[in-house]
């Protein structure tokens, strides 16, 4: 047995999104976001569940924010509701809902936890969608306009922001797989939209730096690490395609301010352009205080002709795979965040999100015993530990996530919580792997 140790200065923390625990869709103002449009049309989520109520964390946020102190965080990563600000998405600020931060934010401090606020985390206001949401570029003004807003209110408060959760998700998975809101299935149009994202998010730091905001600001991109099956030039190639989907696309416009040009010239072969503008690339490269990595899994592909946009399947080689499917592959964290180190230099590295997905059951003594959960973080925490021994700069871990919530596209079937949510009563139940995170936490490492 030996203690890997983690530095005291390392932020464990943990995540969670506006839309994902909120509910109150009505309420203090609010308006209305894509994600209440798409999920009250029918079929586009599993059992057509919406986050109108969802976790209701609007009325029991000191109960979430009591968890978050009994589990020991020094840290708590949320988001901020754009419709709750701005609930046409541009004009005048909501104060009411303006408010709810404000409360959240004090009593997060209150109890000693540093507040990470995201400004994006998906529920865009419908009325933007109304006017071609991020294909149009006036959104990134009035994203600004909400970031502006944002930072003033909080300034000396909030000291670290996210402007992007998983730019990828936003762009491809919500506007070329259609499987999020809005629901495209265009290629160009999710081209666009990721252009146009990245251009917000600058723009973003831009404001941020110019109004001397104190605090650190950054952006989250979800990286995954896909290798190639063997060492056939094809192969290795076609991985890349798939795996520069996620990564290069995102990271190499936030540092180096431009396109991996294999990719631009896979899509343009395909008659899809990037609709860059002056400017765009040096707005889209400001330097930013950390990278945040959103990290869940990986696998192995090898070339198949017209598979997929890259040319590319994936061989599935035995991993474990949690209850949503996805492959378990904590290697895979180590190899793609010594990756960033070594293609992007030394900017820190924050996990804002690492989490799984389980079936999970409730005890009549209402426990879970998640146990594969907690093994899931723990195989991953050994390799946190692994990343900061070799000279990683990684400064913390946010869990994903605090509690079981509306998981998009999936709904309430899919429980990601170290938290466990009774949705009929919306009762909370710390689930084991809750206890093994404390304990993580209070001892700064653990034994393996
Ligand atoms: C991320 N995919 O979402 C989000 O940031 C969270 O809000 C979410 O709850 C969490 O991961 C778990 O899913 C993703 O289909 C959702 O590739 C779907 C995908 C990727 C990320």
């Amino acid at each position: 047995m030996a203690k890997l140790e983690f530095p005291q200065d390392f932020v464990w923390g943990t995540a969670t999104a506006s839309y994902q625990i909120e509910g109150a869709y009505q309420e203090d103002g609010r308006g209305m976001s894509i994600w209440d449009t798409f999920s009250h049309t029918p079929g586009k989520v599993v059992n057509n569940d919406n986050g109108d109520v969802a976790c209701d964390s609007y009325h029991r946020y000191e109960e979430d924010i009591a968890l978050l102190k009994k589990l020991g965080v020094k840290a708590y990563r949320f988001s901020i509701a754009w419709p709750r600000i701005f609930p046409q998405g541009t004009g005048e600020v909501n104060e009411k809902g303006l408010d709810y931060y404000r409360r959240v934010v004090d009593a997060l401090i209150a109890a000693g936890i540093e507040p990470c606020a995201t400004l994006y985390h998906w529920d865009l206001p419908q009325a933007l969608q109304d006017k071609g949401g991020w294909a149009n570029r006036d959104t990134i003004d009035a994203f600004v306009k909400y970031a502006e807003v944002m930072f003033n209110a909080f300034d000396g408060k909030i000291k670290q922001w996210i402007t992007f959760n998983e730019t990828w998700c936003v762009s491809f998975l919500s506007n070329y797989i259609g499987a999020h809101a809005p629901g495209n299935t265009d290629l160009q149009l999710a081209v666009t939209v990721a252009h146009n994202c990245m251009v917000a998010h600058g723009e973003a730091v831009k404001k941020f730096r110019a109004l001397g905001t104190k605090g650190e600001i950054g952006t989250t991109h979800n990286l995954y690490w896909f290798e190639p099956y063997t060492t056939k030039p094809e192969d290795v190639a076609a991985a890349h395609r798939q795996r520069a989907y996620n990564n290069e696309w995102f990271m190499d416009p936030t540092f180096k301010g431009s396109y991996p040009q294999f990719m631009v010239d896979w899509f343009a072969a395909k008659g899809v352009t990037v609709p860059i503008q002056p400017g765009d690339m040096e707005t889209i490269s400001q330097p930013i205080d950390f990278i945040g990595v959103n990290f869940y899994s990986g696998g192995f592909g090898r070339y198949k002709k017209d598979e997929g946009l890259f040319d590319c399947e994936e061989v599935q080689i035995g991993f474990d795979k949690t209850y949503i499917g996805w492959n378990v592959y904590a290697d895979g964290l180590y190899k793609v965040l010594s990756w960033v180190k070594d293609t992007y230099g030394d900017t820190p590295i924050y996990i804002t999100e690492n989490g799984a997905c389980y079936d999970d059951v409730l005890t009549p003594e209402g426990t879970v015993h998640d146990l594969e959960r907690a093994e899931y973080y723990k195989k991953h925490f050994i390799q946190c530990h692994r990343l900061i021994e070799s000279g990683v700069p990684l400064k913390g871990y946010f869990a994903w996530s605090l509690l079981d919530n509306f998981e998009w596209a999936e709904g309430y079937n899919k429980r990601f919580g170290i938290v466990y949510t009774n949705y009929e009563t919306l009762e909370r139940f710390p689930k084991d792997s809750y206890y093994f995170i404390q304990q993580v936490i209070k001892d700064s490492g653990f034994e393996v």
